[in-house]
């Protein structure tokens, strides 16, 4: 009948076996070039090279997936007057947030990072990245012409995360962003009501002379233990 229950022809995996030596160098280098990553709340209203971010965009877009159904979509913002509409919004609901929606644990939590409802990075960014999660997909082989998606948290976070680690590596900061609740983005947006919203990503040059909060790292042995025979 349909295809769609095959199993998908195969061929040779291309790997590269690296010489130990290699693996201990890459290793290092990985470390301290993600340890250099840090989350920035003060962006350069310059304007990024958007061939670099589409491409940091695919790149996220070979994350793992639950059963490869590949539940994520990425918007790409730059139009100053959509950005002005999700200031509006996400300032709306972090208004409710910081003002009796956060417990007092989770106000003091926030407090060495200076966060309040106030959000001028995201109109003063040059680019947001809004990721959606695709709860289900529209699959006219599928009972009812919709197919499920599997593990959609789990694989939106791989991709987001693998996005981040693409826009460091170009040269781009970050800000990992949760404005909760966020359904206004795929209003704004105009998204299918197959998706929902996951996270929203102020890109951009870092400010002149940005600051960031002097805040330590947990240490390997802090957030790893190994069980050896
Ligand atoms: N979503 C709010 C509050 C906030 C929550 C966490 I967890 C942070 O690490 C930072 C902020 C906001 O974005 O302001």
């Amino acid at each position: 009948m349909s295809d769609v229950n095959e199993q998908a022809p195969s061929r040779p995996l291309d790997f590269e076996r690296l010489e130990e030596g290699q693996m201990q160098a890459r290793a290092k280098a990985v470390f301290e070039r993600s340890n250099k990553r840090r989350t920035v709340r003060h962006f350069s209203q310059e304007s990024l090279p958007l061939d670099v971010v589409r491409q940091c965009i695919h790149a996220a877009g070979t994350a793992p997936s639950g059963a490869h159904k590949q539940p994520w979509h990425f918007c790409l913002v730059t139009d100053p007057k959509l950005k002005q509409q999700i200031r509006q919004a996400a300032e709306k609901e972090e208004y409710l947030n910081y003002h009796g929606r956060m417990n007092a644990q989770w106000m003091s939590d926030l407090e060495p990072f200076g966060t309040d409802h106030i959000k001028p990075h995201l109109e003063e960014a040059p680019a947001l990245i809004a990721v959606f999660r695709q709860t289900w997909q529209s699959d006219p082989h599928a009972p009812k012409g919709k197919s499920q998606n599997y593990y959609v948290q789990e694989s939106v976070g791989i991709a987001c995360g693998i996005l981040i680690a693409a826009l460091h590596e170009c040269g781009i900061a970050t800000l990992t962003h949760t404005p909760s609740p966020m359904d206004f983005l795929a209003k704004i947006l105009d998204r299918p009501s197959s998706e929902r919203a996951f996270l929203l990503l102020p890109i951009g040059y870092p400010k002149k002379d940005c600051q960031v909060p002097d805040i330590q790292r947990k240490r390997l042995e802090e957030i790893c233990s190994e069980m050896h025979p």
